[in-house]
């Protein structure tokens, strides 16, 4: 197995040609694609946001970071996809409105595309509006959002709220997560589930369809 904290290191550093090629090694030694997430640039993207707490770091230090990890993700992707899972269930997700960071929402929807779910990701900064819509046209059987500022997390209750007043709430389950998002706080807003992480959520979301 690779030394992965020579990859969170290279994260951290904000060199997106050393993650890549890191990346890549890693693979190419066989080590797993979760491992190489969770170890390395998972790893690697804590650093930086305890830096960015500390005032070490500041704002395009956290941007040069996430270019690293998008480029490691995409030369990640086919493994983390690698399935030959039928479809077990249909999953909308998104990070919710006013909110930029969609690192580990597209980390959360490769997993669960990775392990046989059919998922549709709005992106991010998606409005209360744009997830009802989306309840409505693609009926999925569950609807994932994902928040990483506090100041966004509440966007997720309204949701929750607003499928409840439109009759919608029965017909989808919500799994809900991001850095802030805490089991305490999803039975709180009313969620069905909540993962701490992208592995966490396969299970999460198995378990909620029956699978
Ligand atoms: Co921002 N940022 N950021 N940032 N950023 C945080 C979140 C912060 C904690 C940093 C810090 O202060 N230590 C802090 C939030 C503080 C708070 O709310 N209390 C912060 C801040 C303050 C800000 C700005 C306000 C900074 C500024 O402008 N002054 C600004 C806000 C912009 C906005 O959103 N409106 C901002 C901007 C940015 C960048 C654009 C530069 C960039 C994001 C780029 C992008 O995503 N495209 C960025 C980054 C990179 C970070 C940190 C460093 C890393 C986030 C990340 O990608 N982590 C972050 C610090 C931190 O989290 N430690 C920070 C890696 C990723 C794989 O993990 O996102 O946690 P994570 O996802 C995990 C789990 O949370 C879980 O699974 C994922 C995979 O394992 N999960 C789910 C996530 N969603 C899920 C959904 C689920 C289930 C599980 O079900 C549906």
């Amino acid at each position: 197995m690779t030394d992965l904290s020579l990859l969170a290191q290279a994260l951290d550093g904000g060199d997106r040609e050393k993650t890549v090629e890191l990346t890549q090694k890693a693979l190419d030694a066989g080590d797993n694609a979760q491992d190489i997430v969770a170890q390395g640039l998972q790893a690697g993207m804590a650093a930086v946001g305890e830096k960015f707490s500390s005032g070490e770091y500041f704002l395009p230090d956290m941007l040069m970071a996430a270019r690293a990890m998008k480029a490691a993700l995409e030369v990640l992707a086919p493994a983390l996809e690698e399935t030959g899972i039928p479809t077990i269930g249909k999953v909308v997700i998104g990070t919710v409105e006013g909110d930029m960071h969609d690192i580990g929402k597209n980390v959360v929807a490769t997993f669960l595309s990775g392990n046989g779910f059919e998922v549709f990701d709005l992106g991010l900064n998606v409005s209360a509006q744009k997830f009802i819509d989306e309840v409505k046209e693609k009926k999925p059987d569950i609807l994932g959002m994902s928040a990483l500022l506090t100041t966004t997390m509440p966007l997720m209750g309204k949701v929750i709220k607003a499928l409840e007043e439109m009759g919608l709430r029965s017909s989808v389950k919500v799994v809900v997560g991001g850095a802030p998002v805490t089991q305490d706080y999803a039975d709180y807003i009313g969620a069905d589930g909540y993962a701490h992480d992208g592995g966490r959520a396969v299970p999460v979301c198995r378990e909620l369809v029956g699978k």
